[in-house]
């Protein structure tokens, strides 16, 4: 009889939401919804495993409601008797001594469930299930590494059970939509003998199978930005025995609806009376909207565009709204409507500032040091939107 195992990652629970404004706290809570909707899968299906491949919180310091309840989720799979295996990601990671130690800590402590917590050394545990020998190996995400480096190079696991887990949270090679400056997983270094990568970090679904084994990456549970926007959010149901994963199923969560749509403003418009106008159309009090203005912004569209009053009544049509500009902007004297043009995105500032610095060092270790904050940083940047 194959054993059954539900697999998720990415909950980014309590994540700040900011730019929800007044609504972020609602915004918080559609996160732990869908936590809360693949917790209560798992009591009513009883998976012989619940796997969390990283990032279940989006920050170190969670608020204390939000620890309250996972405790209260782990407590209750822990009661049905379902091992639960966690590994920090990229957000719940500590990156500095001073930062002291994961929140998944406490959930360890208790017993509830088994940490993976190094990130430098493989950790495995083998437990008995259905009379397969089952070893899980984890490493927690190593936020030390450069892009360059492979996370499993230099590692590797006993291989010794009937079927062979791991928990990693990284980017596989093959897999789309993964960020330049981060390392990946590449697919020469992943062990032979595993049947099942259970992969966290890239936040789309995906699955591909190399040799005997399976990779999959869940991903997050709810859109935690629009480079998101279309993506089905869930998380996955698999079956698998000593021959690998027999059957694997993606099971989709609600989400909050998520839109963008594009404007295009042509010579003088009144761009407040089109998005309004746009807006009211669409209302939705659900809907996380956003605009991308394309066309051109002439100094008579510029002296009735009131940004603010545009995103005023996208929270009271919608849930909410944003705006991204990418308009033209034309006048008759070049610099009068280009406030743009003297800034510089802030990767491109980050850039243009270490290769400066790089250029001056002549200490070859100091040099070795920018060289890795510039990669380093390109990588934070990236992940945050800084283009
Ligand atoms: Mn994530």
């Amino acid at each position: 009889m194959p054993i059954t195992i539900l697999h998720t990652s990415d909950s980014h629970l309590d994540i700040p939401a900011v730019k929800f404004q007044a609504r972020r706290y609602e915004r918080k809570k559609d996160f732990m919804n869908s936590f809360d909707t693949v917790i209560e899968y798992a009591l009513e299906k009883k998976p012989d495993l619940f796997l969390h491949s990283g990032d279940l919180f989006d920050g170190l310091n969670p608020r204390n409601p939000v620890r309250a309840r996972v405790m209260d989720a782990f407590r209750k799979l822990h009661e049905k008797n379902i091992p639960i295996f966690i590994i920090s990601g990229n957000h719940d990671v500590p990156r500095a001594r001073r930062h002291g130690v994961a929140p998944l800590l406490e959930y360890a402590r208790t017993g509830f469930v088994t940490f993976f917590q190094d990130w430098e050394t493989m950790q495995s545990e083998t437990i008995e299930l259905k009379n397969l020998k089952v070893e899980i190996s984890g490493i927690s995400f190593n936020p030390t590494l450069l892009p360059s480096e492979d996370p499993l190079s230099q590692l590797s696991i006993p291989g010794k059970g009937d079927v062979n887990l791991l928990l990693a949270h990284y980017n596989v090679e093959g897999l789309r939509g993964t960020y330049p400056h981060e390392p990946d997983i590449m697919l020469k270094s992943i062990p032979r003998n595993l049947t099942y990568l259970a992969a966290g970090h890239n936040h789309e679904f995906q699955k591909q199978k190399v040799g005997n084994t399976t990779i999959c990456t869940p991903g997050s549970t709810e859109h935690v930005t629009f480079a998101e926007e279309g993506q089905k959010k869930g998380f996955v149901w698999l079956e698998l025995d000593s021959d690998g994963v027999q059957d694997l199923k993606f099971i989709p969560i609600d989400t909050r609806p998520m839109q963008t749509i594009e404007v295009t403003i042509p010579k003088d418009a009144n761009i407040n009376q089109m998005l309004i106008k746009e807006i009211t159309r669409l209302r939705n009090p659900q809907l996380i909207l956003r605009f991308r203005l394309k066309g051109m912004m002439t100094i008579k569209s510029a002296e009735k565009y009131r940004r603010a009053e545009v995103v005023r009544h996208g929270f009271a049509k919608c849930f909410s709204t944003e705006i991204i500009d990418e308009l033209e902007y034309v006048s008759p004297e070049p610099d009068l409507l280009t406030p743009e043009s003297e800034l510089k995105p802030p990767i491109t500032e980050y850039q243009d500032y270490l290769n400066a610095r790089i250029k001056q060092e002549k200490d070859p270790e100091k040099n070795k040091q920018l060289q890795r904050a510039l990669e380093r940083g390109l990588g934070l940047l990236e992940e945050l939107g800084g283009w």
